[in-house]
């Protein structure tokens, strides 16, 4: 494809079927306008989800979409980015597939800087299994599984990614659809692991009234931030009276591509001592 693409080009056939008022509407309107930003074209873009209501969002985009297991986008999608290191790939998923059941995953793809984009649309809740509490449902929080209010401490997605010594680590509303755009385009053109969490209110199981608490917890960072600094982006973190929106921290570091293409064409390769090149000891394995 050569022309000039516009966001409806992004679209799928399939309408989705998420409840009126899902934050996840808005993350997908963002999604194809920051498509349309990059003019990525569809041939080499993979989109690939878990399981949940945000999972289904790769069903509505027009691209090589994948929606597989729960807990397990980031093994996929890091497959995906070896497989075809060109592509811009883009995880996308809940707090519940990204947190519960797919927690061990983040660290490792985050440490490995492996140059995928990872989209959280959190909204504290296990949506689709139709209420159970989630790593983020506030604490005293009742849910379907908390009775009497959640027992547990609640999880801080940004503060752990950026401990996980992920690249580019950026919050943003799905109340402000301008804001989630920019966001994802800076998210997909960091050259590593980039991970946005966007707060994505389930408005059946936590209430219609989530845009309005998010949007008045919420302060956007200005241009004197600096990204690079790791503490500041800690303390932002660790302040959970508001929620400060914008890219929180981001450092550029070769990727596990650029570091595996370094090893196999310079290091791989030499001969060292009379020590074997790796072709000729892969040789060995040749049946
Ligand atoms: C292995 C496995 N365990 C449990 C489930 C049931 N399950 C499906 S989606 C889900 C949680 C979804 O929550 P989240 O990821 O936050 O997505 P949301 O629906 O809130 O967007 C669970 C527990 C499953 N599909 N597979
Ligand atoms: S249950 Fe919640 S997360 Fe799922 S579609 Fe409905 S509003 Fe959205
Ligand atoms: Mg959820």
């Amino acid at each position: 494809m050569s022309e000039v693409l516009r966001s409806t080009d992004y679209k799928s056939n399939l309408k989705p079927i998420w409840c009126a008022g899902c934050g996840d509407f808005g993350v997908l309107a963002s999604i194809y306008k920051a498509f349309e930003e990059l003019q990525l074209q569809p041939e080499n873009t993979a989109v690939c989800s878990g399981i949940g209501c945000s999972s289904r969002l790769p069903g509505y985009i027009n691209a090589y979409t994948f929606n597989g297991i729960h807990g397990r986008v980031l093994p996929f999608a890091t497959g995906v980015k070896m497989a075809s290191p060109k592509s811009t790939v883009i995880a996308v998923g809940g707090d519940g597939d990204g947190f519960s059941i797919g927690a061990g995953h983040i660290g490792h793809a985050a440490r490995k800087n492996i140059d995928i984009t990872y989209i959280v649309m959190d909204n504290s809740i296990y949506g689709l299994t139709k209420g159970q509490a989630s790593p983020t449902t506030p604490l005293g929080v009742k849910t379907k599984t908390t009775y009497y209010g959640n027992m547990g401490m609640t999880f801080n997605p940004v503060r752990m990614l950026i401990a996980y010594k992920a690249s580019f680590v950026a919050r943003t509303f799905a109340g402000n659809p301008k804001h989630v755009q920019e966001m994802i385009v800076k998210a997909i053109q960091h050259p590593g692991f980039s991970f946005v969490e966007i707060l994505s209110p389930c408005v059946t199981f936590r209430g219609k009234d989530q845009f309005k608490i998010i949007r008045d917890k919420s302060t956007y960072l200005n241009e004197t931030h600096d990204v690079e600094d790791e503490l500041k982006a800690f303390d932002i973190a660790n302040n959970e009276e508001y929620y400060a929106l914008g890219v929180i921290y981001k450092k550029v570091r070769p990727t596990y591509a650029e570091i595996v293409r370094e090893h196999v064409t310079k290091k791989a390769k030499a001969t060292v001592n009379g020590t074997p090149k790796i072709d000729e000891l892969l040789e060995q394995f040749q049946p």
